[in-house]
């Protein structure tokens, strides 16, 4: 490599075969990535922001997230227990006994509700104690004071028989921190003193209004709001955060929870969820790799999400690690940095996610994108150069082609088969070619 002395490539922090790390300075004093996880809403956020599953789907699902996180990387998946539907998948999910993710519920702030946690005898739930004004004056049509009353009736009723609950601040990026959060958490703090139970609060930026930065104040700024619940006391394994995508800072705010003193990060595969969904569990676990050096199974990834469309999820293409483009490039530029070396255009070994490298043949991919397409197939094809005449040829026939035809999208490996073997006789009647 030329002046190979003075290269720079940070190996420290893209390791390349690794996923990249993310090095912290001058960190907030509640960071502790020793204490992180993710954690799953897929069959809770996920299914009602998609479908209703069936108990045979709802299995598969859970099964997949055992394979991906049961080293505890993924500490629990949430679930409904209001349907005959929903009580026989948790039951199944207990029959299988993985200790990680661990199955925890999900119910209003009622006491039915809190008896269905009681039968299906699961340890812990989330309970939704929707947080902010909007929510309490306006959906409820209640006082502060009564909507606390009502939720800690039901978290004093859980914390009676031993249940750990996992309060939902819901709305918590429009309500005030000291006026709303803060005397609900104190509430929830003596409440857990009385009854020695331990319980966790779900910050949930239900409307994807949260903002990343540290700078940023209350209502809207996540650090400062994670930190204030440090500052009260709580743990890193009591604060949960849960956003949602509206604004598209999902995954920042995940990761900024997190840096400021959060312990859990909830997620769905892909993001699915309400409206522009939740925070994709699958980039948190990269993200997660990267902070703690932990090695979650990502290489499952092309399983779960192949699982997944089948169950009639459609993955956009440019959906980061899982769209069909992730990995894939097609401008000419991109394909002769890939052609000199692959981490030039490769954020990381694509094989982490159980992924390839990947090109689509366009006129805007030049000779190159034939010359690496070209290498990929044909064996022994890593001696072909760009100035052979048959690569040429055939970039020209690609050329004239969408001239001709006034033809916008890629070339499929099977057209692209049918061109080159004008050229390259052994490709004829290859049939299909993987991707
Ligand atoms: C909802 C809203 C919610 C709840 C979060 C949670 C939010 O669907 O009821 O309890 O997991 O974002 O506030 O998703």
């Amino acid at each position: 490599m030329a002046g190979a002395a003075e290269v720079e490539l940070y190996r420290s922090v893209f390791p390349f075969h690794e996923p990249p790390r993310i090095v912290v300075e001058g960190a907030s004093r509640w960071f502790d990535p020793g204490r992180i996880v993710v954690t799953d809403t897929t069959l809770r956020d996920g299914q009602q922001g998609w479908r209703p599953l069936s108990v045979e789907e709802g299995l598969k699902i859970y099964e997949a997230l055992v394979e991906l996180g049961g080293d505890g990387s993924i500490y629990s998946a949430e679930f409904f227990l209001y349907t005959p539907r929903d009580r026989e998948l948790v039951r199944r999910v207990l029959e299988i006994g993985a200790e990680y993710p661990k199955p925890i519920g999900w119910i209003r702030a009622s006491l039915s509700d809190l008896g269905l946690v009681v039968e299906a005898g699961l340890e812990e739930t989330t309970v939704l104690t929707s947080i902010s004004d909007y929510h309490i004056y306006y959906k409820f049509g209640v006082t502060r004071e009564r909507a606390f009353e009502k939720y800690l009736e039901v978290v004093e009723e859980a914390m009676k028989r031993g249940i750990v609950v996992r309060c939902t601040l819901e709305d918590a990026t429009r309500a005030s921190l000291e006026r709303n959060i803060k005397p609900f958490v104190e509430r929830l703090m003596r409440l857990s003193e009385r009854y020695g139970v331990e319980f966790r609060v779900k910050v949930a930026d239900t409307l994807g209004l949260g903002l990343p930065f540290p700078e940023v104040p209350p209502p809207r700024g996540v650090p400062r709001l994670v930190e204030a619940l440090r500052e009260m006391g709580l743990e890193p394994e009591q604060i949960e955060f849960h956003g949602h995508n509206d604004l598209g800072l999902v995954v920042a705010n995940h990761l900024a929870a997190w840096l400021h003193g959060a312990g859990m990060s909830n997620c769905t595969l892909l993001g699915i969820g309400e409206r522009a969904g939740n925070c994709p569990l699958e980039v948190m676990l990269v993200h997660y790799a990267g902070l703690t050096g932990r090695r979650p199974r990502l290489e499952k990834l092309p399983e779960i999400v192949a699982m997944l469309e089948e169950m009639g999820v459609r993955v956009p293409e440019w959906q980061p690690l899982v769209g069909r483009n992730a990995f894939r490039t097609k401008a000419g530029v991109h394909i002769d940095g890939l052609l000199k070396n692959p981490e030039v255009y490769l954020p990381f070994d694509p094989a982490l996610v159980g992924r390839s490298a990947d090109i689509a043949v366009t006129p805007y991919g030049g000779r190159a994108a034939v010359l690496l397409w070209l290498r990929s197939r044909l064996p022994g094809g890593e001696e072909l150069r760009k100035d052979d005449p048959r690569v040429e040829a055939l970039y020209r026939d690609v050329v004239r082609l969408f001239e001709e035809t006034g033809r916008h999208t890629p070339l499929s490996d099977e057209e692209m088969e049918m061109l080159a073997s004008r050229y390259f006789p052994q490709l004829r009647g290859a049939g299909s070619v993987p991707a």
